[in-house]
């Protein structure tokens, strides 16, 4: 079997929204994460409309101190107290990189500040002492759905182009600060997710907004700036710096050979890669222009901005993979087929299912990792790959996670077949290393980690970290950099 690269980037994935707490610790704002809500106790098939909603009442009802509701983002399993702890974990299992977020309103609290607040630098200051005492690389996203509460409710979020400002002031503040401990920086985690969690990008969406596809792609062009801008700060700033878009990738499959699944599984393969061919690339692709027709998307750009794009795309590409899905151009036509609720396609009969429904697919990751390479012929890193489950306690206190480590098995080995195939594949972090708070259903009980915490999904629990059968599993892997699955 191949081997991988002797210097592979193996390590563990978080973010700040998900993993840290402290949500009004250390002069820290709100931002979108901190007051989306998600009510799991809606049937699957309401799930889909709240990722797309987030209603003025909401904010202020998360604004609202006394609000009785619970938001599980800002607890998120209290890193921000035990990071000494996890960090130590992560370094037992042998960690070369730990892929984290900075939460943008530790930095600029309200985002449009002059001045960075120093608590918030100081806490970053001491995460990445943390792990550098480790020999542990931090990998960072600038944005991880985490944008400040007050570009959203003050300047409508990425649409309104005084964000690019905003972004960069952000991250030539970290890039300066941190030019010593970090050189791996990602600027938008999931850039394509606008797709379907347009509050990340865009903030507040009321049900009747004017024109959400203009909205969406109009503040995908500023984050597409903003990340050109920063990439280019970096490498003024960090000379050695490597800068990664991240999307999130789902290898899309025709349900039959009919030729219209085939075309629809194209169309919808290449509007999610739209995102990173610009970043990467550095243009606009050809098929743009019809895309945007039949969106009814006319982009207000500015003298310039092409020229930014094209002088300073991204040196990497990173992404989230966690399933694939079949794509049916007429699926009203078909009788026993089942719809996909998480992607909006269609179930795979030949797939596995986790308990949230996300179709098992590792064989595909190998499809993607082709494709990509092939697409960019850039240097690629897995960012987030991993089995959200339901982990059982035993009577003699282990946790048999021997699903998720037959989940992780599965990729890894796909992972060994596209090098083999030739790909430039430098690192992968799995995603929750340790047990943290679900981005889409704000579940604690969905686990990923190979570090249980003592913590359900009102937050009640002693936070106790425990490690789970996948935790020497992994550290195993990474011993014999991949050898022994
Ligand atoms: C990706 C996000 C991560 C993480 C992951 C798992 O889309 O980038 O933040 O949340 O999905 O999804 P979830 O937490 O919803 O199970």
């Amino acid at each position: 079997m191949t081997k991988f690269p002797k210097d592979f980037l193996w390590g563990g994935a978080t973010a700040a929204h998900q993993v840290e707490g402290g949500f009004n610790e250390g002069g820290k704002g709100l931002s979108v994460s901190d007051v989306y809500t998600f009510d799991n106790s809606l049937p699957k098939e309401k799930w889909t409309d709240q990722w797309h909603l987030m209603t003025h009442a909401q904010v202020e009802e998360a604004r609202n101190p006394d609000s009785k509701k619970y938001y599980p983002k800002r607890y998120g399993n209290d890193f921000y107290h035990h990071y000494k702890e996890d960090i130590a974990l992560f370094a037992e299992m042998g960690f070369k990189c730990y892929r984290t977020s900075i939460a943008w309103t530790r930095i600029f609290p309200n985002g449009d500040e002059s001045t960075p607040n120093e608590a918030g630098l100081a806490f970053y200051d001491k995460i990445f002492d943390e792990l550098l005492k480790y020999g542990i690389e931090p990998v960072v996203s600038l944005s991880h759905y985490e944008m400040p509460l007050h570009l959203a409710t003050e300047y409508g979020g990425w649409p309104n182009r005084q964000l690019i400002d905003f972004y960069v002031k952000f991250a030539t503040t970290v890039f300066e600060r941190y030019k010593d401990k970090v050189k791996f920086w990602l600027t938008f985690n999931e850039i394509n997710c606008v797709k379907h969690h347009p509050y990340v990008s865009i903030g507040v969406i009321e049900e009747n907004h004017p024109n959400i596809e203009q909205a969406k792609y109009q503040g995908a062009h500023h984050q597409f700036i903003a990340s050109a801008l920063a990439t280019k700060a970096c490498h003024q700033i960090i000379p050695n710096s490597k800068v990664g878009c991240m999307i999130s990738y789902q290898l899309l499959i025709p349900y039959s050979c009919n030729p219209d699944d085939v075309q629809k599984t194209v169309e919808s393969q290449r509007s999610s890669l739209f995102f990173s061919d610009v970043q990467a690339r550095g243009y606009y692709p050809a098929y743009t222009k019809r895309m945007f027709e039949e969106k009814g998307v006319v982009l207000e750009t500015e003298v310039g901005d092409e020229e930014i794009l094209r002088q300073y795309p991204v040196d990497f590409i990173s992404f989230s993979y966690y399933m694939s899905s079949a794509i049916s151009a007429h699926p009203e036509n078909l009788e026993n087929a089942e719809g996909n609720l998480i992607t909006g396609g269609i179930k795979n009969p030949y797939l596995p299912s986790s308990e949230w429904g996300w179709q098992i697919d590792p064989k595909g990751l190998r499809i993607a990792l082709n494709q990509l390479y092939d697409r960019y012929q850039k240097p690629l890193f897995i960012a987030e790959n991993g089995l959200g489950a339901v982990d059982k306690i035993e009577e003699d206190g282990t946790i048999q996670d021997d699903y998720r480590i037959d989940y992780l098995r599965q990729h890894i080995e796909q992972m060994q077949e596209a090098i083999h195939d030739g790909v430039d594949l430098f690192g992968y972090t799995s995603w929750g290393c340790i047990d943290i708070v679900s981005a889409s259903t704000s579940q604690m009980s969905k686990r990923y980690g190979y570090i249980y915490v003592d913590q359900d999904d009102e937050g009640n629990g002693t936070k106790e970290r425990r490690k789970k059968k996948s935790f020497d599993w992994y550290k195993n892997v990474i011993a014999t950099n991949g050898e022994a699955l």
